[in-house]
């Protein structure tokens, strides 16, 4: 008898917790925690990279340039890497653009870098698709538009903080592929289609699919980037 009415008691229990729960909207903690849940779902399923293996919850990755085989021999020859790093999971993208090969001439225009859609570098970098513009947004509001570099001494050597793009979640730039141009990007300034939509920046000169990687090009390349000394170009800002 007493175990009867402990089973009631408890049933009745449940059953005004239940009531309960149907009439209370979710609190900003919980609506909070499935949120959390769900970027660690995104975390898990895409990167193998978790806090606590060395990284300190920064995802790394990096983009080995290569020329594209469809660009004449008598054009730049780009080599070199762009890594990328953001804390997870809510840290804004950085980037060290590392790149060499380029005219030693230091009064050469500028060259455009994009995120492009695709990291298919089957037919030089033709197949790498459009930018990246997950948004449906005109040119140069994609996520991955860099705008342009100055190569010095045939190089380019730079740090870029916060930038748009993303790592993690659904709009991640993972698998996709970084495109240098042969010219300036135009930042949607030219007064056609064409510039709306990829700054008519000319000739893909090289691309490269951007991987998950390790801390450790990050630590050998980052000192060289925003050393300014080093490099020679003493209190002068750059692009
Ligand atoms: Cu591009
Ligand atoms: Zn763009």
């Amino acid at each position: 008898m007493l175990l009867l009415l402990s089973l009631a008691a408890g049933l009745a229990l449940s059953a005004s917790a239940v009531t309960t729960e149907k009439e209370t909207p979710p609190s900003q903690e919980s609506l909070h925690d499935i949120q959390k849940k769900v970027t660690d779902l995104w975390q898990n399923l895409l990167y193998p990279v978790t806090p606590g293996n060395g990284t300190e919850g920064m995802i790394y990755a990096a983009c080995e340039m290569k020329p594209s085989s469809k660009i004449d021999a008598d054009k730049p020859q780009v080599t070199g890497q762009v890594l990328f790093r953001q804390y997870y999971s809510h840290g804004r993208l950085e980037a060290v653009f590392h790149l060499d090969g380029f005219p030693l001439d230091n009064n050469q225009s500028g060259r455009a870098i994009h995120i492009h859609e695709l990291g298919d570098l089957s037919r030089g970098c033709d197949a790498t698709g459009g930018h990246y513009n997950p948004f449906s947004v005109n040119h140069p509001r994609h996520p991955g538009d860099f705008g342009n570099f100055f190569p010095k001494e045939g190089k380019i050597r730079k740090y870029k903080t916060n930038l748009p793009a993303t790592m993690l979640g659904p709009y991640s730039i993972m698998g996709r592929s970084v495109v240098i141009h042969e010219q300036e990007d135009d930042m949607g300034k030219g007064n056609n289609k064409a510039s709306l939509e990829n700054g008519n920046a000319g000739k893909r000169l090289a691309c490269c699919v951007i991987g998950i990687c390790s801390k450790n090009l990050w630590e050998e390349k980052l000192p060289e980037v925003t050393d300014k000394k080093k490099r020679g170009l003493g209190k002068r800002a750059q692009n």
